[in-house]
Formats: C-alpha cells, sequence, structure tokens
C-alpha cells in the first residue's frame, strides 16, 4: 500500500484519522453541541485520546442549504479554539473556505488547511496557503450550500471528479502551491447524490491516480442513512450512522486513504489500525 507523507503531519504508515469539531450552532450532525470554545476545546482533546491524528475545527456548517456566516463571526468561532488547542499540542486543521479565516488560523497554530470549495469560494485562498506553506485539502465542490444539490448532474462522477479536481489542482500550483501541500478530497455529499458517493468510493483508485494523498469525508452523511432506510423508506437518523461509517473507514483505508474525517473517532481509529496490520499482512 502506498502511505503518504504530508509536510508537518504524522506519518505513522496508516490512514489517519481526523476528528470533527464544528464550533457552529447548525451543523448537520453535531451542530450547536461544541458551539462554546470552551466546549470545543474539550472536545478537541477529548477527540485525541480517542485517537485523532488531527483535529478539524469548522466555523461554518456546509450542510445542504445552509446560509454563509459572515467573516467576522467566523473568525470568533475558530480562533480562540484553534489557539488553544495547538498550544495544547494538537495537530489542527481549519475547515474554511475563506483566505482571511485560513490566515487567523495558521497564524493561531493551524497546521493544515481544509478547503471544501477547493480553492473556488475565495480566490484568495490558494495565494493564502502558498505563503503559509502548510498542506491544502482540495476538495471537489461545485456551489455553496444553497445551490449544491441542483449541481449533482453527471454522466460518469468519477471521471468528472477526476477531470474537476485536476484543473482546481492546475490553478493553485499556478497561484504557488506547492506539490507536496496538496491533498485532494472527493467531496462526498457535495453535489452528489448517494449514488454518486458510492460510485465515488468504489472508485478511489482513479482518484488516487491523480497522484496525491486523499482524504474521504462519510462521516454521517445523509446517503449512509438513505442505504439504511427502514422498510417504509424513512432514512436511518445520522445518529445512528456511525456503524456505516466505521464500514466506509475501514474500505477506504484499505484503498489507500491518506486520512478519513470522522466524528465518532474511538472505532475509526480501530478500524484504520485493522486495515493496516490487513495490508502489513499481503504478502
Ligand atoms: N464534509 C463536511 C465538512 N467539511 N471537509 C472535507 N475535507 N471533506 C468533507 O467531506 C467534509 C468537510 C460536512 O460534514 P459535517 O457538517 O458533518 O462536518
Amino acid at each position: 500500500m502506498t502511505t503518504w507523507s504530508v509536510p508537518g503531519l504524522p506519518d505513522v504508515g496508516r490512514c489517519l484519522v481526523m476528528g470533527v469539531v464544528n464550533v457552529t450552532p447548525d451543523s448537520f450532525s453535531d451542530g450547536g453541541r461544541w458551539f462554546d470554545p470552551a466546549e470545543a476545546v474539550r472536545h478537541g482533546l477529548e477527540l485525541v485520546e480517542q485517537g485523532a491524528d488531527i483535529v478539524d475545527v469548522g466555523g461554518e456548517s456546509t450542510r445542504p442549504g445552509a446560509a454563509r456566516v459572515p467573516l467576522e463571526e467566523e473568525v470568533a468561532r475558530i480562533e480562540p479554539v484553534i489557539r488553544e488547542l495547538s498550544r495544547a499540542g494538537v495537530a489542527v486543521s481549519v475547515d474554511t473556505m475563506r483566505a482571511e479565516v485560513a490566515q487567523v488560523a495558521v497564524e493561531a497554530g493551524a497546521k493544515l488547511v481544509n478547503d471544501v470549495s477547493g480553492g473556488l469560494a475565495d480566490p484568495a485562498m490558494p495565494r493564502v496557503v502558498a505563503a503559509a506553506g502548510v498542506p491544502y485539502v482540495v476538495m471537489h465542490w461545485r456551489g455553496h450550500s444553497h445551490a449544491m444539490q441542483d449541481r449533482a448532474v453527471y454522466g460518469d462522477v468519477v471521471t468528472e471528479v477526476c477531470q474537476e479536481l485536476t484543473k482546481r489542482v492546475e490553478s493553485v500550483l499556478a497561484e504557488g502551491v506547492a506539490e507536496e501541500q496538496i491533498v485532494l478530497d472527493p467531496g462526498l455529499g457535495f453535489s452528489k447524490n448517494p449514488d454518486h458517493n458510492w460510485a465515488l468510493i468504489a472508485g478511489l483508485d482513479r482518484l488516487a491516480e491523480l497522484g496525491y494523498p486523499l482524504l474521504v469525508g462519510a462521516s454521517r452523511k445523509r446517503f449512509l442513512g438513505r442505504l439504511l432506510a427502514a422498510p417504509d423508506g424513512t432514512p436511518r437518523p445520522f445518529s445512528r450512522s456511525d456503524d456505516a461509517t466505521l464500514a466506509v473507514t475501514a474500505l477506504v483505508a484499505q484503498a489507500g486513504a491518506w486520512c478519513v474525517r470522522v466524528h465518532d473517532v474511538r472505532p475509526n481509529a480501530d478500524a484504520v489500525r485493522v486495515a493496516a496490520a490487513v495490508q502489513r499482512a499481503r504478502p
């Protein structure tokens, strides 16, 4: 199995686990729970204790239909949490689409910028990331939350996601981001219907052929709840889709993902170790 080395982040010969701390009142699965900065820090430290290699701190919900948060509000939400977790020695990533927020986050100690828009939402983002020299998650994205599900139209989703990510890579490289900084993400649930998400998980090897480490975020997303719907078609609530998240983690870790982004860290930290043991045992 290819193992990836991403500058400034742990290189432990297995898929990494990124634990999620949404400092928002309205995120899809954990909105409001860690809205208080002290609670958010406490939760971040708890995730590290449970096995998170990276803690992803976000101040803006990206759930379908969400409205945007003002810049000052986003900064006020994430800055104290990133500063405190970084001070405690945690490898923190910032989940933001805004260059100014990324800049504040890096100054507060963030080691990675996770941009769900892959540089499309804020044209200044790639230059800020290039200057900061930190790893940069470029996710596949077709538009802001209010419009994204209308854009879930593909002929061949894996081919189109690969092509669109390739364009984003060319663009951020042209802005000065270095190859070693780039991590790609298929953007499960972002302008994707369930069939698109499953096709991307099945086609992860084709995304890996683009030559960059891959991050996968399936945790608690609606397509899992739809798969596990009751006989009358009622989707399983996200609060009961963590076992399905775990199954995705094992599969994508086996397929060579660099990192999984998850809410329920402890079992996922076990799953990536199982996947690594199986890989090591391969003749
Ligand atoms: N998904 C969400 C937020 N940030 N970042 C990356 N890189 N990949 C993802 O799939 C992703 C993300 C939405 O999930 P949440 O609202 O449950 O945090």
